[in-house]
């Protein structure tokens, strides 16, 4: 797909340079997933109206707790398991963010279900592995399976069944830094979580300050299906349930 053909097709035709009058250059091919992704990026650039609505959680007690939990399990559990756990939660909460526009646009698909979406960095390309019913796993399972099935993508792909049927999709750049970002939706999902490094900050506590971890998020939402105060009541909500790990483990 070229960068401004398809639904916006009266746009300016791309530019056309000869890089190499400039100096020297290299032409390195796009990997298959690259260029897939290109096509669905741009697609829903272009068709949602969205907007990226930011917040952040105190996570102090959670890294605290999963510190704990992680030595008890004997296993490696990272921020994301319960962030996925938040958003089951959220998604009960606010059962339109649990919901799809239909191919008419017409009607409104409510899901019952809750398969997470978890984007994952691959040398090949971006892919979103969909975990399913994450209702009705722990913390700790679903901590096993985003570890498993990211080493899965990374080392030889997924199968499009992994990565299709997903409800909302969590994009956490958590590992590598960053304070905000904008992710885009990926459809027909109508809203995406990203999530950047979490920082300890100062806060005012009466005449004290008192240091907390801060989990800055940042929640794209389809402005056709979500409006901004409710969108802003979703980030209150997660953050809230993140401060309170303990009620994420039922
Ligand atoms: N703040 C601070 N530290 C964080 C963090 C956060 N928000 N999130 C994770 N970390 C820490 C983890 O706890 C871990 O440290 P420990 O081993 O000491 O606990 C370390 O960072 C590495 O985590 P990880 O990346 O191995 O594991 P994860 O569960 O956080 O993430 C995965 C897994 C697959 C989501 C991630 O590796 C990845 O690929 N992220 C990139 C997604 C991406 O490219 N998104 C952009 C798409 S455009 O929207």
């Amino acid at each position: 797909m070229s960068p401004s053909s398809g639904l916006y097709g009266d746009l300016p035709p791309w530019p056309e340079v000869d890089f190499a009058a400039f100096g020297e250059t290299e032409t390195v091919p796009l990997s298959r997933i690259q260029k897939l992704t290109a096509g669905y990026l741009s697609r829903n650039w272009l068709a949602i109206p969205q907007v990226t609505h930011h917040d952040e959680a105190d996570i102090t007690s959670l890294d605290a707790f999963r510190a704990r939990l992680a030595e008890d399990a004997g296993a490696r559990v990272t921020p994301l398991a319960f962030i996925v756990k938040a958003l089951v939660e959220a998604l009960r909460q606010f059962p339109r963010f649990n919901a799809s526009l239909d191919a008419s646009g017409q009607s409104l698909i409510v899901k019952k279900y809750f398969h997470i979406g978890v984007a994952v960095d691959t040398p090949s390309g971006l892919l979103v592995a969909v975990i399913r019913d994450c209702d009705k796993k722990g913390v700790v399972e679903l901590a096993g399976e985003i570890g498993a099935v990211s080493s899965r993508a990374r080392q030889k792909g997924l199968p499009m069944g992994d990565m299709v049927g997903g409800c909302m999709t969590v994009s956490s750049l958590g590992n590598i830094g960053g304070t905000a970002f904008s992710p885009i939706i990926n459809a027909p999902e109508v809203a995406i979580l990203g999530v950047t490094k979490a920082q300890w900050k100062p806060l005012r506590d009466g005449d004290a300050i008192d240091w907390r971890l801060m989990l800055p998020l940042s929640l794209t939402y389809d402005h056709r299906v979500i409006n901004g105060a409710d969108a802003a009541r979703f980030a209150v909500f997660v953050a809230d349930v993140l401060s309170r790990p303990e009620s994420l483990m039922k």
